[in-house]
């Protein structure tokens, strides 16, 4: 039996401040008819898609932070996405900025959710690799304060059944670190759905000069590849606010290759026709984590946060 599904990567360009939600899901309803006149069951849409990239400002006015978070999802403004994707049969992944009442307080978290081609939300994934600073920080002319606006998400990476697939999710710098990988591909996720904003003006902070679009593929590639996983990375793109972000939208196979990738820096989408079988030559051979994996050997990995190296030679 086929087990192949067609999947989008629907890069956004930039989001202006002033851009209304209205603005915002007008551009995403038109990548979605795109993608299913071109086939496709699946769309990604970047990380906190519905907004500017807030956390490159430091802003301390709580209605002017408020503005940039949904309550709920879908909203008012939300709902013609929903609406649409269920009319048209195609499932989607969303990032957004929530605003969550939780254990008797106001909580915010970096989010995405899956919602299948029934319109239905069957999966929420809160960002757990939060980058950069809680406070801003000198001599930046453009600051990256996540740990400022959310905290680090505590749904773990959970994955779910849907649309045929094992999916799973993930946010932006999340895609770096090995181990959000692999918790999913112990879970047996087939496909995991990624989306993000990168901008390349952090040489010095976060990455050295034109290596960004480079550490982007080679994190994705790598995951990919060891994971036996599809990956469908989606980009906020193009030079938004004046922060020169990264495109590169990309959807990446099982064995590592690229089989899509975005050719601009502004809205585009991408597809591919992903065979869900296509991992499973990686998954009874090299990568048989049943037959090969130590995890003994790996117990560091939990137990310890931060390097601690041996003592100096005597
Ligand atoms: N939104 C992000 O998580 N951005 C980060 C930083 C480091 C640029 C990223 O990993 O792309």
């Amino acid at each position: 039996m086929d087990r192949a599904i067609v999947v989008a990567a629907a890069q956004m360009g930039p989001i202006a401040r002033s851009a209304t939600r209205k603005d915002v899901v007008l551009r995403l309803l038109a990548a979605l008819r795109q993608a299913h006149a071109r086939g496709a069951e699946l769309v990604v849409f970047p990380e906190l898609t519905l907004t500017t990239f807030f956390p490159r400002w430091h802003l301390t006015d709580p209605a002017e932070i408020d503005a940039f978070f949904e309550t709920e999802m879908p909203g008012p403004e939300t709902l013609p996405l929903f609406e649409e994707a269920r009319r048209l049969g195609v499932g989607f992944y969303l990032g957004y900025a929530e605003l969550a009442a939780e254990e008797g307080r106001t909580r915010r978290f970096n989010t995405s959710i899956l919602v299948d081609r029934a319109g239905r939300v069957v999966g929420k994934y809160r960002k757990v690799h939060l980058p950069g600073y809680d406070a801003p920080q000198a001599g930046r002319s453009s600051q990256h304060l996540e740990k400022y606006y959310f905290e680090p998400g505590n749904l773990g990476f959970p994955v779910w059944r849907s649309m045929g697939a094992v999916m799973g999710m993930c946010i932006c710098n999340d895609r770096r670190w090995a181990e959000t990988y692999r918790v999913m591909a112990l879970q047996g996720a087939e496909m995991i759905l990624l989306g993000y904003n990168t901008p390349d003006d952090h040489t010095g902070n976060f990455d050295s000069d034109s290596l960004t679009g480079f550490h982007h593929q080679l994190s994705v590639q790598a995951g990919a590849y060891q994971n036996s996983t599809w990956v469908v990375a989606t980009a906020k793109a193009g030079n938004e606010e004046g922060s020169r972000m990264i495109g590169q939208s990309m959807i990446v196979a099982p064995s590592g290759q690229i089989v899509a990738m975005a050719t601009t820096t502004d809205d585009e989408v991408i597809t591919a026709r992903c065979d869900l079988d296509m991992a499973a030559l990686y998954r009874r051979t090299i990568f048989d984590f049943a037959r090969h994996r130590e995890p003994d050997n790996y117990r560091l990995i939990v137990e310890r946060k931060g390097p601690v190296a041996p003592p100096q030679e005597p």
